[in-house]
This record gives structure tokens, C-alpha cells and sequence, in this order.
């Protein structure tokens, strides 16, 4: 780098007491006692399990830090293009047994811990998620990062660090959900480091005062302090050990001292409440958007700190600013961070005194941009006179871009006032709107979406416009992967030992090249090899149904097939459908005689996620859920043969405990609806087969795996515009189009689970206009769990299937991803640590 960055004092003294311990069982004791006798100011005599968690997790820690410094030693040094993942949420879930696994000390500090008499499974239990998230683009953010620094690439995160993540979920007696607060940082939270040393200035409000050449100077308003958190990124079986840098909101000072001293304390204090709140909560909403001031103030927050801090870095590399690009690639998970793009302009232009055209060519060379949903109802847009109060220098520059891009596209398309329209920046009306999506189109490199469909309907429909513009090359696609560390190593640990021996590689091979899985093929056929492929399953369903059996005292049948539905509550991904289903085959068990229902195959359904707290129809689908579990596991005829379960607080650390033990989960979505999903890859990794709708991931899932190995029902996503066409201006009733689903939907107006009026708004939705076309569906699902149920009676193909699925993963990796967006957009390599 050119600064001196050798130690003061003795060399060799340094590095000696810097080297990594090496963690032996005797390591792993001392040091976990060093930590309850030092850091905890505990003793042998006082200790508890949520006590043996931290003193484990700082033991952890020590060894993550020691790869942590080497890695961004290494980094400083040798100067590589750096890429940034700019995302507003990542849901972590839990770290220390990943921690372990990563390092290769699970064997170690289970045995250690054992000494000091205490379980590793225990001690990992106590720990709280990071649930910094709402779904998938959350948990994507985290595959991510493992899977950056698995494969050593120069990749840090920014994100917020949240004092609330995703509320606790809880279920009123009459079903409903509450929410409650997510306190995750009450017990301290041993994985983060505060860097105090590390601040920014960020400005909000105040006035833009223009210059001459583009330039402005923006002066006033309220200054808050960004505070860096940074958490560790251990790769799995690497010392890389990279850096997700979370920012707090804090007061630049203290209080007002002029209200103080005036004895106002009250007011002494109300602007540095305004800046803590910044960071105080997630906004809880998944797949739309709600224009609040504090949202953009914390998008704003976020993108300033972090950009200022990476153009900081990029200057102790002691590059000309032309070189920017060279050095630096940012990408944009979704449009969230799109103000990054004004903001890089306003540090080139009014701070770094780069020319405009000159500065908006770095900046169009430094971004991309992810899309993650076609939904209207999720673009974001934010009202102009927002934006002007909150940002004047931002709006000043967007209105500037907006200017010459029009600009451009009448010359390409002279008079085309209609194609100008749509692709303002601004959409015109009372007020008028920044339109993020096209902002971060025009200043992004590349824009991508998050599976093959996914990507053809953002080129075909909301970036239509802009490739006639562009040209298609800079649109592609990057299916979404999974890290298959978490999602298999650690998560069925038992599957993966299987897997290690079958293959005939080490797991590490085929952790880090997934693609290995294929070698399963070579054993569908080993009746030795069946019989333990669904003994792992089977216990897999025992641990689930211990779990549910102590936490909400419900004893679950084993043998029956598990059906898992675990997703965000969304009219879009349909629950209501699958609940339906459920009813239908309530009733139908409900006509049959005993003997007849001897013949039918149990089925447990599971269904887990949370609702936005806005969101009344999909609370309100909750809590049909409910009471229809109710009704249906109470029933002497049927429950042997039918059970249903809302199982409540979803989290990362449930669906660790619910995708090894599915047979069957369901990704259901209208079709064209779903970008990607992420967890049906999860639950085909761990060999469960897919039910689903010809939507997002599940095209490209069974592609791969065959579509013998899958079940598929439902209208294909070009029928779609045609259908809701045909509902809104020729609607058909119920009874007429779908009499299956129209009895269904009777017997619960008809009160049979509970009051039937409570019910009425949502019924209504199907019954009128229908948007998500359920009743176009109903018919094919019913009979596409019929070939389920015909599939799973010869238990063995059905084995046979579930090992095919695995082993045909591969592609689904988020290696493989995030090794796409490395070379074929930021153009970094890995950076190994020596
Ligand atoms: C999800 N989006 C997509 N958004 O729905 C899913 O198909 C895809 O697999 C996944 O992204 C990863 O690409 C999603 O989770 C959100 O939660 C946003 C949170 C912030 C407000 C807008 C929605």
C-alpha cells in the first residue's frame, strides 16, 4: 500500500504471540476457563448453560480473530479489486456451531466441553439468532457471504446493525398473530467487534447551494454519527475470515447543550433520541414497500456511511480516483441501496472534483444491480418532496441524471413521448416519485435477476424499456444458490457423514464442489444404501417431532409423510391454496368408512412463517390455519390420517430443525410470481422431494433432477395475463369454474372452523377477482397431491427419488453464484492468505 505497516518493537515477538493456537482438547478447556474465570467474571461454581455459551463462543471467537486480522492483513498488502455487498438485511441465524464447523473444531470443543461437563448441542441452543432479515433476500445476503469467503474472494458486507431484527412472533388464543419485540442483543453479542475508532458523518436535510460545473455545496441540517460493528465471515476449511461491517446511529453529540443548560432536558436529549432511532428496528415488511421517512432515512444512513468508508479505503491504495473501478465493485441487493448511486456522484463531483460525465462513467463502471421481485407492489418509489427535505443535494443530482438520460433516449427514439414517460426517472403526478428500479438501472454495469424465468420477465416486462435502450447484453441472469454448509454439513450432520463415506472424497471436497453429489447416483440402487438414506430421514422426523412435542406439547405421528410449507405469509405464494388442499382432503377422509381410510397414507402438514404486521389478509390466513388445525387434529375420525400445524416463530434456526425432516415441501406461487425462492433448494439438498408450481427455481430444480423426481400442477406464467384478464372482465363464479374448491370454501362461510364471518375478507379474494388464481389451480394441485400420495405408497421409488434430488443439487450451490458475479461482473479473484 505504501504506508509502513510493519509492527513497532521486536518482529518476532509479535508474530509469536499472534500465532493461532492450536486448538487441541487441552486448548479448547483452558481457554473456554480462561474466558468464564476473565471475560465472564465467572467460576466453575456459577456457571450455567447460557454462561457455557459465552465462554465457548469467546473461545471461538479468539480463533476467528486471528483469521480475521491475517485476512484483511492479507487484503491491505496485496491491494486486490475489492466487491462489496451492499444489502439492508442479512439473516444470519446462529454462528457458533457454523463457527466450529468452518474452523474444524466441532470434534474438539465438543469433547472439551464435555470435560468441563457441559453438551455442545445444549450450549449451541442457547444462543439467539441474528435475524436482521424477512426472508429470502435476507438469507441469500448470508449464503453470500459464506460462500465469499469459502472461496477466498476480497468481499465485505454492509448492512444495520438493527437494536430489534425480525419481531417474535406469537399466536393469540383465537389464532391470531402478535408481534412481539426481538431484543437479540440483551445477552451482549459475542460475534461482533464495536470499532468505535471507526465513524462517519452523515447529514441529513439542510440545503443544496449550487455551483458552477455541476458542482454543489450542501450545507445545515442534522448531522448523525455511523458507528461500525464488524462480524466476522469464517470460510469454511480457510483462514479466510472476512468482514460484514453492520452500522449504528448514534448522536455527534452527546446532547444539546443549549437546552441543557436551560434546563429544557427534554429537549436536551430529542435529536439524539432521532438519531439512535435510526438503527432501532427492521422495517418487518417482505415483498412491498412502504414509503416511510425513517426507511429512506435508514437507506440513506447506510449507503453514505458505507461509501464514504470504501471510497476511504480505496484512497490508502493510492490510486489516481479515474482507477476507482478498477479497485472497487459494489453490488445492490435490490433497489434498497439505490441512493448509493447519487451519493457516489456527490463525493466525486462536489468532494473529489472529478468532472460530471467523467464521474457518472465511474460510477456506471462500479455498480450492479440484483432485482429480486416483479411485483408492482415492491418497486420502490419515493415521493419527490420527501426526498428534496430530506436529501436536496441527492434530489438536485437525480433530477440532473434524469435530464440528460431523457436526453438520450429522445434521440434514439425521437418523439416517443410514451417510452419517455415510463422511463423517467420521475413518474409525474401529484406528488411526483423518484422511481428506484430505473435509477438503479441507468447507473448500475449489469443488472441481473435471481433465476432463468425471473430474469426473462424483468428483460420481458419492468426493464422492457431499458434493454431497447441498452441493449440486452447488459441484463442476465444469476440463479440464487444456498451455502451447503449450513444447509446440509451442519444441518444434517448424520446425511452428511453418509455422504462423505458414500462418495470416496473427503467433505470438504464436496462441500466446496457440490457438483460431487452426482457420485450418489451410483447407489440409488444399494438396498443397503436405501436403508440408511431413510433411516437419516426418519430420525430427522423424530427430532422435529421432539422438537415441536417440548415446545408446544404436541405429539406428532412419525410415519406419516411430513408436508412442509415454511415461507413468508404472502397471497402471492398462496398458503391458502395448500390450506384448501388441506380441507378438501379433510372432508373427503370425513365421507370415507374406517376401512376405507386404512388405505389412505398419514399426512402431517407443517406450515411456518410470519406475516408483515400490516398485512391483514395474510394475518388473517394465519389464523385460518389455526383453527382449522384445531378442528381437523381434534376430529377421533380423521387425525390418525390427517394433522395440520402452524408452528409459530419461523426463524433460520427452525428451518434447520424442519428442511432435514420434510418428504415433501411445497413452493406453490402463481406462476411468474416467485423471483426464485431459496428453500426449495434448501429442502431438495436435503432430500425432500418438491411439489410446486412451474415458477422461479423450481423450473431449474427440476431440470436437474428430472421431472419424474418432481411434482408439478398449474398454470404456466404466460397463461397468467390471459386469466386474470378473463376474472376481472368475465368473472365466472366459483361454483361454476372450480365446484371442489367452491365446497370447500363453503364449509368454512358455513362455520365448520369457527365463526365463518371472520373469514369473509379472505374467502372474498378468491371468490372475487381472484388475482392469485386459485381457483384456475385448485383442480391440478388436488390431483397433483394425488400422484404424491400414489408416489409415496412404494416407499422405495420414493427413496430412489429423494436420493436423485440430492445428488443432482449441484448447480444450486451459492458457489457457484457467487463465483458467477465474481468473474462475470466484478472481475475479482480470490486472495489467498498465506
Ligand atoms: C425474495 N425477495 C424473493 N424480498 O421473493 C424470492 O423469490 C427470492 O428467492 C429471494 O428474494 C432471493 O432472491 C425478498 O425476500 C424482501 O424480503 C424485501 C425486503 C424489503 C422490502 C421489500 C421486500
Amino acid at each position: 500500500s505504501g504506508k509502513e505497516i510493519w509492527p513497532r518493537g521486536d518482529e518476532n515477538v509479535w508474530k509469536d504471540g499472534t500465532r493461532a493456537i492450536d486448538k487441541d482438547v487441552p486448548d479448547v478447556t483452558k481457554s473456554i476457563i480462561n474466558h468464564v474465570n476473565t471475560s465472564l467474571a465467572r467460576q466453575a461454581y456459577n456457571i450455567d448453560d447460557m454462561g457455557a455459551y459465552q465462554a465457548v463462543a469467546l473461545a471461538a471467537r479468539d480463533d476467528l480473530l486471528i483469521n480475521w486480522n491475517e485476512t484483511q492483513l492479507n487484503y491491505t498488502r496485496k491491494a486486490p479489486k475489492r466487491a462489496y455487498y451492499l444489502s439492508l438485511e442479512f439473516l444470519m441465524g446462529r454462528t457458533l456451531d457454523n463457527a466450529l464447523l468452518n474452523l474444524g473444531l466441532k470434534d474438539n470443543f465438543t469433547q472439551g466441553v464435555d470435560k468441563l461437563g457441559f453438551n455442545i448441542e445444549d450450549i449451541i441452543d442457547k444462543e439467539r439468532d441474528a435475524a436482521l432479515g424477512n426472508g429470502g433476500l435476507g438469507r441469500l445476503a448470508a449464503c453470500y457471504l459464506d460462500s465469499s469467503a469459502s472461496q477466498e474472494l476480497p468481499v465485505w458486507g454492509y448492512g444495520l446493525r438493527y437494536k430489534y431484527g425480525i419481531f417474535q412472533q406469537l399466536i393469540a388464543p383465537d389464532g391470531s398473530q402478535l408481534e412481539a419485540p426481538d431484543p437479540w442483543l440483551e445477552h451482549s453479542n459475542p460475534w461482533e467487534l464495536p470499532r468505535v475508532d471507526v465513524t462517519i458523518d452523515v447529514r441529513f436535510y439542510g440545503h443544496a447551494e449550487r455551483l458552477d460545473n455541476g458542482k454543489a455545496i450542501w450545507s445545515g441540517g442534522q448531522e448523525v454519527l455511523a458507528v461500525a460493528y464488524d462480524v466476522m465471515i469464517p470460510g469454511y476449511h480457510t483462514k479466510t475470515t472476512n468482514n460484514l461491517r453492520l452500522w449504528e446511529s448514534k448522536p455527534k453529540r452527546g446532547f444539546d447543550l443549549n437546552s441543557f443548560n436551560a434546563g429544557d432536558y427534554e429537549k436536551a436529549v430529542q435529536s439524539s433520541n432521532s438519531a439512535e432511532t435510526i438503527t432501532s428496528v427492521l422495517y418487518p415488511n417482505d415483498n412491498t414497500m412502504v414509503g416511510k421517512e425513517l426507511r429512506l432515512k435508514q437507506q440513506y444512513f447506510w449507503t453514505a456511511a458505507s461509501l464514504n468508508d470504501i471510497m476511504r479505503r480505496f484512497k490508502n491504495y493510492g490510486k489516481p480516483i479515474t482507477e476507482f473501478p478498477e479497485y472497487v465493485a459494489i453490488q445492490l441487493n435490490d433497489t434498497h441501496p439505490t441512493l448509493a448511486i447519487p451519493e457516489l456522484m456527490r463525493l466525486l463531483v462536489d468532494e473529489e472534483d472529478v468532472p460530471w460525465d467523467k464521474a457518472w462513467s465511474i460510477v456506471t463502471s462500479t455498480f450492479f444491480f440484483t432485482n429480486h421481485t416483479v411485483l408492482p407492489e415492491a418497486l420502490e418509489k419515493w415521493p419527490v418532496p420527501l426526498m428534496q427535505h430530506l436529501l436536496p443535494r441527492h434530489m438536485q443530482i437525480i433530477f440532473d441524471l434524469n435530464l440528460t438520460f431523457l436526453q438520450a433516449v429522445e434521440k434514439k427514439f425521437p418523439g416517443d413521448r410514451d417510452r419517455l414517460a415510463r422511463m423517467s426517472l420521475i413518474q409525474e403526478g401529484y406528488p411526483q416519485y423518484v422511481r428506484m428500479a430505473n435509477l438503479a438501472c441507468i447507473g448500475s454495469r449489469r443488472v441481473n435477476g435471481v433465476a432463468e424465468l425471473h430474469s426473462e420477465l424483468v428483460k420481458t416486462t419492468i426493464m422492457k424499456d431499458f434493454v431497447e435502450f441498452f441493449g440486452v447484453s447488459k441484463f442476465s441472469n444469476v440463479t440464487n444458490g444456498i451455502t451447503p454448509r449450513r444447509w446440509l454439513d451442519q444441518c444434517n450432520p448424520a446425511l452428511s457423514t453418509l455422504i462423505t463415506e458414500t462418495l470416496g472424497c473427503t467433505k470438504n471436497e464436496w462441500l466446496k464442489d457440490l457438483y460431487k453429489l452426482e457420485g450418489l447416483l451410483k447407489h440409488v440402487d444399494d438396498p443397503k444404501f436405501q436403508k440408511k438414506w431413510a433411516a437419516i430421514k426418519q430420525s430427522n422426523k423424530e427430532r422435529l417431532a421432539h422438537h415441536v412435542e417440548v415446545t408446544l406439547g404436541i405429539k406428532i405421528n412419525t410415519k406419516a409423510m411430513f408436508d412442509v410449507q415454511i415461507k413468508r405469509l404472502h397471497e402471492y405464494k398462496r398458503q391458502t391454496l395448500n390450506l384448501l388442499g388441506v380441507v378438501h382432503r379433510y372432508l373427503a377422509l370425513k365421507k370415507m368408512t374406517p376401512e376405507q381410510r386404512k388405505k389412505i397414507n398419514p399426512r402431517v402438514v407443517f406450515f411456518a412463517g410470519k406475516a408483515a404486521p400490516g398485512y391483514y389478509i395474510a394475518k388473517l390466513t394465519i389464523r385460518l390455519i389455526v383453527n382449522v388445525a384445531r378442528v381437523i387434529n381434534a376430529d377421533p375420525d380423521t387425525k390418525d390420517y390427517l394433522s395440520m400445524f402452524f408452528l409459530p416463530d419461523y426463524s433460520v434456526t427452525l428451518a434447520e430443525i424442519l428442511i432435514p425432516a420434510s418428504d415433501l415441501s411445497q413452493h406453490i406461487s402463481t406462476a411468474g410470481t416467485e423471483a426464485s425462492g431459496t428453500s426449495n433448494m434448501k429442502f431438495c439438498l436435503n432430500g425432500g422431494l418438491l411439489l410446486g408450481t412451474v415458477d422461479g427455481a423450481n423450473i431449474e430444480i427440476a431440470e436437474e433432477v428430472g421431472d419424474s423426481n418432481v411434482f408439478f400442477f398449474g398454470h404456466l406464467t404466460p397463461a397468467v395475463e390471459e386469466l386474470r384478464y378473463q376474472h376481472t372482465y368475465h368473472p365466472v363464479p366459483v361454483e361454476e369454474k372450480c365446484p371442489a374448491l367452491a365446497a370447500v370454501l363453503d364449509e368454512i362461510s358455513a362455520g365448520r372452523f369457527g365463526d365463518g364471518s371472520v373469514y369473509e375478507p379472505l374467502l372474498n379474494t378468491i371468490r372475487q377477482g381472484d388475482y392469485y388464481l386459485l381457483t384456475e389451480d385448485f383442480d391440478s394441485y388436488i390431483q397433483a397431491l394425488s400422484m404424491v400420495d400414489a408416489a409415496y405408497q412404494d416407499r422405495t421409488e420414493w427413496i430412489k427419488k429423494s436420493i436423485r434430488t440430492t445428488a443432482k443439487m449441484g448447480k444450486f450451490s451459492s458457489d457457484r453464484a457467487i463465483l458467477t458475479y465474481a468473474e462475470e461482473f466484478w472481475n475479482i479473484e480470490a486472495c489467498k492468505v498465506p
